[in-house]
């Protein structure tokens, strides 16, 4: 594969770094100082706390791990140490005020730059080096991500502007499900140069025969859910998530709001009608296994999403991306905050996989009925906080301190950056959070028969 030379992996770090910062400023540049440094939910950073954590994480790992240098400000590493301060107690931090932020993230880039310009000649340990970098771009834009998010539950007008995505071609008639035929595939990756620790190892699961969704599940088929009195049906539900629903009261999707004459939804600042025919978007695990029970179905397994997103039967051989081996493109896949929102479902013909399946990348992150674990042979790397701290403890090669109570998401959202989205790549978060752009899609096995509800259709 010719871009795993090293030359071509420092460059694509760089590349990746640069466009990272340009995502960055662009989020918090349309704010004012009282906008970066509220807390919009206590759920989240705030932004200005964000920003700084981004260039700490950059001083650490490229000035002083890779480059062997002090650091720009190894002083602040406790302010913006993510384990050491939860979400909701972060508006309390010493934090640098925004301006201030905005100069030490730009020296810290200065630097790096200089460290990656003098980057070791020697292949492997550019290799090596060149990981780095690539794991801190996939950093700052996994931040970005968060910060979209931010943006999303902030009060206030529109300060983020994007065109809409492309819709359904003309004359699109899709089948509301797939068949993925049974068999092993090879799952997660030894050679991605962008795979981080918990994607790794390539390894073979044999995964039976089963029908998936064509689509993610739309907002449309959802709403069908909520009319039929899903959130007052406690059998649809995880005894859990039927506890969480007592206890919070949901009734429908984050942000949706009903009116006379239908749902409306606020996104990034504006209320508009919810689109019936694009994935549903903000609903926790809990509602997403409650709608999958409704529908007479349940959610895929990490490892059947996985192998619905790259097995390509013609060869046997896993793909990168669900239609082949070439970079997400915007014909491919609606990544990148290229736009606003999820494209109706159907959308991407040509970012279709080998079993029909669309939009596996991009558009909304899927829950998976799978917990965050590792893959046999798990090895932390570079560090045991980007994955190991979250497995279950007793969970093979986890350490201490981990909870069981992570589930995985997969496939990336419109949110996401490219670079920090493949079909190996993984995604947890606790099974009642919504904040986050997740929606799901359902399935079941290949020897059941066919749910007759209206859910079943997936557009
Ligand atoms: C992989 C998205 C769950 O945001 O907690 C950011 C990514 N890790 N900084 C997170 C991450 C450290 C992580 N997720
Ligand atoms: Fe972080």
């Amino acid at each position: 594969h010719p871009d795993t030379a090293p030359e071509s992996c420092a460059a694509r770090a760089l590349a990746a770094l640069e466009a990272a910062r340009a995502r960055t400023l662009g989020l918090v540049d349309c704010l004012d100082e009282a906008g970066l440094t509220a807390q919009h939910s206590p759920l989240m950073s705030p932004l200005a706390w964000d920003l700084a954590h981004i260039g700490n994480q950059e001083d650490l790992w490229l000035l002083r791990r890779a480059g062997g240098r002090p650091g720009v400000r190894p002083d602040l590493d406790p302010v913006y140490d993510a384990f050491l301060t939860p979400r909701a107690d972060r508006p309390g931090l010493p934090m640098l005020p925004p301006a201030e932020a905005r100069r030490y993230v730009a020296e810290v880039r200065a630097q790096a730059l200089e460290v990656l310009e003098k980057a070791p000649s020697d292949a492997e340990r550019l290799t090596r080096s060149a990981f780095v970098f690539g794991m801190i771009a996939q950093h700052e834009q996994q931040h970005d991500e968060t910060m979209l998010a931010t943006h999303q539950l902030r009060r206030g007008p529109a300060v983020l502007h994007a065109p809409p995505p492309p819709g359904v071609p003309d004359g699109t008639s899709l089948p509301p499900e797939v068949l993925v035929p049974g068999g092993p595939f090879t799952m997660g990756t030894d050679d991605d140069p962008w795979a981080l620790d918990n994607e790794r190892s390539a390894h073979r699961v044999d995964v039976p025969a089963f029908w998936l969704d064509t689509t993610p599940v739309t907002a449309g088929a959802y709403a069908v859910f909520i009319d039929d009195g899903g959130y007052d049906e406690p059998r649809w539900w995880h005894p859990d998530g039927w506890a969480h629903v007592r206890r919070t009261g949901l009734r429908a999707p984050l942000f949706w709001r009903r009116e006379a004459d239908g749902w409306t939804r606020r996104r990034f600042g504006r209320v508009e009608p919810v689109p019936l025919d694009s994935p549903v978007l903000h609903v926790s695990w809990y509602e997403a296994d409650a709608y999958a029970r409704w529908a007479g179905r349940r959610l895929p397994t990490e490892a059947e999403w996985e192998k619905a997103a790259r097995h390509d039967p013609a060869t046997g051989r896993s793909r990168r991306h669900p239609w082949g081996e070439t970079d997400p493109g915007p014909e491919h896949a609606n990544l990148g905050q290229r736009h606003l929102e999820p494209a109706p479902a159907g959308a991407y013909p040509l970012g279709e996989a080998p079993c029909g399946a669309r939009q596996l990348l991009g558009d909304v992150w899927e829950w998976t009925a799978s917990d965050f674990a590792p893959y046999p042979g798990f090895e932390a790397y570079p560090y045991r906080e980007y994955s190991e701290v979250f497995f279950p403890t007793g969970s093979a090669g986890a350490g201490a301190g981990g909870s069981p109570d992570y589930k995985v998401l997969r496939g990336g959202s419109f949110g996401t950056a490219h670079v920090a989205c493949r079909t190996t790549f993984r995604n947890w978060d606790h099974p009642v959070r919504r904040q986050i752009f997740a929606g799901f899609r359902t399935a079941r096995a290949a020897d059941t028969t066919a749910a007759t509800a209206p859910a079943t259709a997936a557009r």
